[in-house]
């Protein structure tokens, strides 16, 4: 981690960059294989399992014998967790309900607004190196309290043809309808386009590589709302004199060991603290399974020294962290101050990983600066809210003139006339009642 003592701030912008996401490239490998799952359905995603997961598929659909079968082999001990993990996830997503809404603005006008659940959503959950079945707590339950009718979930089967059992597992727990064994741009387009296995969904959640990324980019072109624009995972601590170094190192190296394109940026008020932070750094990545991993996404890292905590607190607010974790004496005031973050964690005691698999926070979050314009995962991702309105005969007399000369003004004569022969109809029964 290279370690920079008060940058200017016209040099932010390119110290902190994150890395680029080659899009067009990756596009030219994913748009033959989009079209190929359309062309022909099932058996495109054999064809990419053999091709890719190296496994034959025959039935792409997961058994319930396999449900029963993963259920064995998940500790109680894991699963005591997963339970638990549920339980805040749930608790803190049913709070998030909204009452619908209805109002009678004037006499006779009576607005609502209701939310309805976003019908058929798919789930993508990565396999590889980290089985991801958190993610499958963070999208799954959200869902199924949106009420959506039907929830999909794709995930690349193991060289044995099996899904993980933790991620069917939690799959069952929160009651996922069809899990899938399929990954990749060719989950995204089976979701896109539908295939005689996977449903043709509305809206497709989930992180990926960069394969996924680009497929779920050219699903919106056709007509699917995905989550997020994604970018790898990042975190920014801030840390001063209060915090625990060892504890900062710790969780930047969470950050660092989900993959070499990680971001993980420091941001502290003295040299002598960021000096203390990376030599535990240096300390703890050696004790990483995920070493590797860890060492190449910190050579790509920085920490920046800022003593001047205005300056700190513009530098994070440009910078709009997926996660901010905010070690510092006053952190209830540095928070008030933040505008652009994902998702923050306050104190000595709220590591990352708090968030990312248990306190009941969604870890699905906006990177690469998206935090600026976009939220989290939530409830609302899983609804769309509907309005309606009624008027009464006395409403639209009293509404009906101020439609009338608004619509005239914007010369939209019909407009108008849709107001003026109901108002006209409604004179002539009064005359003749
Ligand atoms: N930090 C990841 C989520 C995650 N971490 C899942 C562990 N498992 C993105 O927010
Ligand atoms: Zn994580």
């Amino acid at each position: 981690m290279k370690v920079l003592v008060n940058p200017p701030r016209n040099s932010w912008k390119k110290e902190l960059a994150r890395p680029a996401i080659k899009l067009k490239d990756i596009e030219k490998i994913v748009k033959p294989i989009m079209q190929k799952v359309k062309r022909q359905g099932d058996k495109a995603l054999r064809k990419f399992a053999l091709e890719y997961d190296h496994v034959e598929i025959d039935r792409l659909l997961v058994t319930r014998e396999e449900i029963a079968e993963a259920d064995q082999q998940v500790s109680d001990e894991l699963k005591r967790a997963i339970q638990q993990a549920r339980e805040n996830i749930l608790k803190f997503h049913e709070a998030q309900k909204t009452p619908d809404l209805e109002m009678e603005v004037m006499d006779g006008v009576t607005c609502m607004r209701r939310s309805v659940p976003i019908q058929k959503v798919g789930l993508y959950i990565p396999g590889g190196t980290a089985p991801l079945f958190s993610t499958v707590l963070m999208l799954g339950i959200p869902a199924k309290l949106a009420g959506c009718e039907e929830i999909v979930l794709c995930s690349p089967p193991n060289p044995a043809g099996k899904l993980h059992p933790a991620i069917l597992y939690a799959a069952g727990l929160v009651g996922i309808d069809r899990i899938i064994k399929a990954g990749g741009a060719q989950a995204i387009a089976a979701f896109t386009y539908g295939t005689q296995s996977v449903p043709k969904v509305d809206k497709i959640f989930g992180p990926g590589n960069q394969y996924v990324t680009a497929a779920k980019q050219l699903a919106v072109k056709k007509g699917v709302a995905i989550d997020m624009p994604a970018g790898p995972s990042e975190v920014l601590v801030y840390a001063d004199g209060s915090s625990v170094p060892a504890f900062v190192a710790s969780d930047l190296l969470s950050q660092a060991e989900h993959g070499v394109d990680s971001q993980v940026v420091l941001v502290c008020d003295s040299e002598k603290l960021a000096k203390k932070i990376l030599k535990e750094v240096d300390a703890q990545v050696e004790t990483l399974p995920r070493q590797k991993i860890a060492q190449k996404a910190l050579d790509n890292s920085v920490a920046i020294v800022i003593p001047n905590a205005d300056k700190a607190i513009d530098l994070i607010n440009e910078y709009a962290p997926e996660h901010l974790i905010l070690s510092v004496s006053d952190e209830e005031e540095v928070c008030s101050r933040i505008v652009n973050a994902g998702s923050v964690f306050l104190g000595n005691f709220t590591p990352e990983s708090a968030g990312d698999y248990a306190s009941g926070t969604n870890h699905t979050l906006p990177t690469n600066g998206y935090a600026r314009n976009h939220s989290g995962v939530s409830l609302d991702s899983f609804v769309k809210k509907i309005t309606y309105q009624k008027i009464t005969e006395k409403g639209l007399q009293n509404l009906g003139p101020t439609v009338e000369i608004m619509a005239e003004n914007e010369s939209l004569v019909a407009h108008k006339q849709a107001v003026s022969l109901r108002l006209d109809h409604i004179n002539r029964n009064k005359q003749n009642g």
